[in-house]
């Protein structure tokens, strides 16, 4: 059976759930989104998401045209529409129909979206052995070209890198920016550990400030476990004791080979290890 979808207030069949050829969203990947899980029923940091989703429509002057609290309850209905208590829910708002030509201020409104699927999440198998990613030639959108902050409908900064670790064979895809400073992957945010700390890029290195990376910021703190924002170098990942990857739809998921250099011991770390179960701990019990 097909899924409801819910497009501009109302909840569709999948097959009528249709934009036009116009749609800026299409014609220029003009427009915002989101990822967000919903575990037994409840949605897994919401606010956070809505508070990014909003942050970045806003930095594209984009007027999303019904408030969070409004977004959210959509996001319930579309869910019970679904009959879904353990979702990944992708929400997007495209800049509308215009006519051909970049001026946004021809598109009558924004069109927002909202697909609540389940979703494919790598193998229990990876979380066990770990995954092997490479550092890719494609660096990471400057920020004063397009911020990375920006959760935008335009990926292909992402896609051109998730394509060259596909074909290295790799799960993965780490991107540096312009200065050769570890950014992040092409959708997941990296930590390592090193000396018992946790250290990830800060915001200035250029990166989508993640919300499962500030959750894990956060469950670490709370465990006793330093948490420390610095540039890294691909030096300071190979050198590192444990590695991992972060993302709402990853959750965390270990790190055990960069550019086939075997990281710590080669298998899932301790501290990463700890972090997963913790943060499953979260996600699952609330
Ligand atoms: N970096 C980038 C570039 C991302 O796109 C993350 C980090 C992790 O952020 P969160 O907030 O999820 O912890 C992301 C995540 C999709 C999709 O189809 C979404 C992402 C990545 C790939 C696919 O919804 N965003």
């Amino acid at each position: 059976m097909g899924l409801k979808i819910y497009l501009n207030g109302q909840i569709v069949p999948q097959e009528e759930a249709k934009i036009s050829v116009f749609d800026h969203g299409l014609l220029y990947g003009d427009g915002v989104f989101e990822g967000i899980r919903a575990y037994n029923g409840k949605i897994f940091t919401l606010q956070e998401h809505l508070d990014r989703l909003y942050a970045s429509a806003g930095a594209i002057s984009l007027t999303i045209p019904i408030s969070k609290a409004e977004m959210g309850e959509a996001i319930k209905n579309t869910m019970a529409a679904n009959n879904l208590t353990n979702s990944y829910i992708r929400l997007v708002v495209t800049r509308g129909v215009g006519k051909l030509g970049l001026d946004p201020n021809k598109c009558a409104r924004p069109q927002i979206i909202i697909i609540t699927d389940t979703i494919e999440l790598y193998s229990k198998a990876l979380y066990e052995k770990g995954l092997d990613i490479v550092t890719v030639t494609t660096i990471r959108n400057h920020f004063s070209a397009l911020d990375p902050k920006i959760k935008s409908l335009n990926y292909l900064n992402n896609i051109l890198a998730k394509i060259e670790s596909i074909r290295a064979g790799a799960g993965e895809a780490l991107m540096l920016n312009k200065d050769g400073y570890v950014a992040e992957c092409a959708g997941d945010n990296i930590f390592i550990v090193k000396d018992n700390a946790l250290i990830t890029p800060p915001a200035s290195a250029g990166i989508l400030i993640g919300i499962t990376r500030n959750v894990v910021m956060k469950l670490a703190a709370e465990m006793g476990i330093a948490v420390k924002e610095e540039l890294m170098t691909r030096c300071d990942l190979y050198i590192a004791d444990e590695c991992f990857l972060t993302g709402t739809a990853a959750e965390i998921i270990p790190v055990v080979t960069i550019d086939t250099r075997v990281i710590g011991t080669g298998k899932p770390g301790k501290i990463t290890q700890a972090l997963l179960k913790k943060y499953r701990d979260l996600t699952v019990h609330g």
